[in-house]
């Protein structure tokens, strides 16, 4: 930071002055939220301080112990901050960087900090929302120890051993009065610090759970390109991985990259070790040199003749397991999320980095280049016939002419205006909406719970699905070419699946299909999802429904404290009968249903593709993992 001299303090200056009381009232500004989240940003703060001594070239050893006192401890084997006294404050580097808001400042010369970011709030925010910190420097042969509380220093620096090790251990208890849970996840520490291990190659990282005694040791000698690697584990690659490092006059940039025979996309991106989850300009960088480079190649070594077109961007991505890292003095993190990187000149460095050392690799290895080029030159055909097929389907009028399918159980209403397609997941559950609802407007379409299974990664193919086909038909407009909106059948279509993983999948790919044909039926506010409860909650003659956990706690504490109170979950649609499936589902007077919006759809349209990899164990992998947040599509 620089030098304060005259009386005129800036915004920063006066946030220094007001010290750390001001992370302890407003600490989601600092870490985000008080959630789960919010308590592993400690952790993070703490780490990327590490990882930055560790890409100063300082430190080869990075040690994380969850301890079992609710304590949290980081350890390096790096230089150890500073504990020389500053003489104007009087204060220690080691109590400065501690106790003074943004007082960690950029690191001289070298090294690029990881901070700058999403992180980078300094080890400070950290201790102001510490119920107690405790920090080692071992250093110039001595051990030294200082203590804090919630941001201040308790008693001074002491000398408390001799030692041949150099380093800094910094060791927290978080908060309970700031945080809403302050346990530690092991699979988050564990997934981070695997991640971090890739992108710093030749470090150490350990991390030991002493609640449970885990233990997990990372190291990488090949960093991104063990990654890509590991990404490709179940996969059947084609060619080796390619491995691109330069440091240039814009940063430090490497590239990993490895082509499969599967159908999928992994593009990984990270600026300074943040994974920057919404791409930015070395993303775009990467693209463009790869449609470019492959290209090139192909026109040199005649794969492609004069009368062929050029292979497009997704023809050059389809199969695609690339990592791309740079490290850059500067980092600009735009968007709302702040993980999208908008370093303009970092565009231009990637692409010629990759475009020059990418046809380099495929100059000496011809062999691969001939297998990418397989790949990406397949990939163009798929999808060349895959248009024609889909033309041709759409010209012949495979669906006109067809008549209602027989498992529609219509309503007797023909006004689309008051009329709702309930599109049920399993014949069960359509069995109990049938009987349930109201018949003059609510007609019932039961999809079988295995459409997904049947097809793999088309969806060009998923149209001719019998089932999509009857939902086709059912909503009268007909699809593509010949899609008509003022045909639609009904003005509401409401999508009503379990609150499982297949129900979740089900749910994805119906968003899908109708974000990549009927994007106009999504837009004009027709496709809802519909919410039933989560929870029959009894006492004596009384019962509620819970749609939601909250709502299961607001109405258990309305019942009040006493015993006899009985809950019921449920797992799907098909255990409630037609009553309650109407009178806490399907009624207009008293439902509540979620709209569907484009960007609802466009996530399930990216989840989509996902799923749909043709690898079983990643796809159940990411299921697990993701089914939650593709459930909750009104966040
Ligand atoms: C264990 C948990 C997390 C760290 C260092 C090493 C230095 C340092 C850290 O300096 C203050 C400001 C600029 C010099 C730097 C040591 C230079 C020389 C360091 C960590 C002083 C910060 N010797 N290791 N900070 N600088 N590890 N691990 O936090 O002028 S933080």
């Amino acid at each position: 930071m620089a030098e304060n001299t005259g009386q005129n303090y800036g915004a920063e200056q006066i946030q220094v002055l007001e010290g750390l009381s001001a992370v302890r009232r407003r600490p989601g500004m600092y870490i985000g939220s008080t959630d789960v989240n919010g308590l592993h940003h400690l952790v993070w703060e703490i780490v990327d301080n590490a990882i930055d001594e560790a890409m100063a070239g300082y430190c080869t050893d990075i040690e994380v112990t969850i301890q079992k006192d609710g304590g949290l401890s980081v350890r390096d084997n790096g230089r150890g901050i500073p504990v020389d006294t500053h003489e104007k404050t009087g204060k220690s580097a080691l109590e400065t960087v501690l106790t003074v808001l943004h007082a960690g400042g950029k690191f001289g010369g070298g090294g690029y900090k990881v901070s700058g970011g999403l992180h980078g709030v300094g080890v400070s925010v950290v201790n102001a929302l510490s119920e107690k910190t405790i920090a080692h420097v071992f250093r110039d042969g001595k051990i030294y120890r200082q203590e804090y509380h919630r941001g201040d220093a308790g008693d001074e620096l002491e000398v408390i051993g001799d030692t041949k090790l150099r380093g800094t251990k910094i060791t927290f208890y978080p908060d309970d009065q700031i945080f809403d849970t302050l346990e530690f996840s092991f699979e988050t520490i564990l997934n981070r610090m695997r991640q971090q291990a890739y992108l710093t190659k030749g470090v150490n990282i350990s991390v030991h759970d002493e609640r449970d005694d885990n233990k997990y040791k990372f190291y990488f000698e090949g960093g991104i390109k063990s990654y890509v690697q590991h990404l490709n584990r179940s996969k059947d690659s084609i060619g080796n991985v390619v491995y691109i490092e330069k440091d240039t006059e814009d940063g430090f940039i490497e590239i990993a990259l490895q082509y499969t025979n599967s159908y999928q996309e992994t593009i990984y991106t990270f600026a300074n070790n943040i994974h920057t989850v919404d791409g930015g300009t070395h993303l775009t960088g990467f693209k463009s040199a790869l449609t470019r480079t492959i290209n090139a190649y192909a026109r040199n070594n005649d794969l492609l003749k004069e009368k062929d077109n050029n292979l497009v961007a997704e023809d050059v991505r389809e199969g695609l397991t690339g990592i791309v890292s740079v490290k850059i003095a500067d980092p600009q993190f735009e968007g709302q999320t702040k993980a999208k990187l908008g370093n303009a000149e970092i565009r231009t460095a990637v692409e010629s980095v990759m475009s020059e050392a990418l046809m380099l690799y495929m100059d000496e290895h011809p062999n691969d280049a001939k297998g990418i080029f397989g790949k990406c030159h397949l990939a163009a055909r798929a999808r060349l016939a895959a248009r024609a097929a889909r033309d041709t389907v759409i010209r012949k009028g495979a669906l006109e002419g067809m008549t209602l399918p027989g498992k529609l159980a219509d309503c007797s209403s023909r006004d689309a205006s008051i009329s709702e397609l309930y599109i049920v997941e399993g014949d069960s559950a359509g069995g109990s909406a049938k009987q349930g609802r109201d018949r003059n407007t609510q007609a019932i379409l039961p999809l079988r719970g295995k459409i997904l299974n049947v097809e793999q990664a088309r969806l060009d193919r998923i149209i001719n699905n019998n089932e999509i086909k009857s939902l086709i038909i059912a909503l009268g407009t007909g699809v593509g070419e010949t899609f008509d909106p003022s045909k639609l059948r009904y003005h509401k279509i409401i999508i009503m699946t379990d609150a499982d993983v297949d129900g979740s999948h089900i749910r994805t790919l119906l968003l899908t299909l109708f974000y990549r044909y009927f994007k106009e039926l999504i837009e004009g506010g027709y496709l809802y999802i519909a919410q039933p409860p989560l929870f029959k909650i009894t006492k004596g003659k009384k019962s509620d429904y819970a749609y939601t956990d909250e709502d299961k706690v607001k109405i258990m504490s309305s019942y009040g404290p006493d015993d006899k109170v009985g809950i019921q979950r449920y797992k799907g649609l098909g255990e409630m009968n037609p009553e309650q499936l109407w009178e806490t589902t399907m009624n207009p007077e008293n439902r509540t249903m979620l709209k569907v919006t484009i960007e609802d759809a466009e996530r399930a349209d990216k989840v989509f593709d996902t799923l749909m990899g043709a690898e079983v164990l990643p796809r159940r992998k990411f299921i697990q993992a993701y089914a939650k947040k593709v459930k909750n599509l009104d966040v």
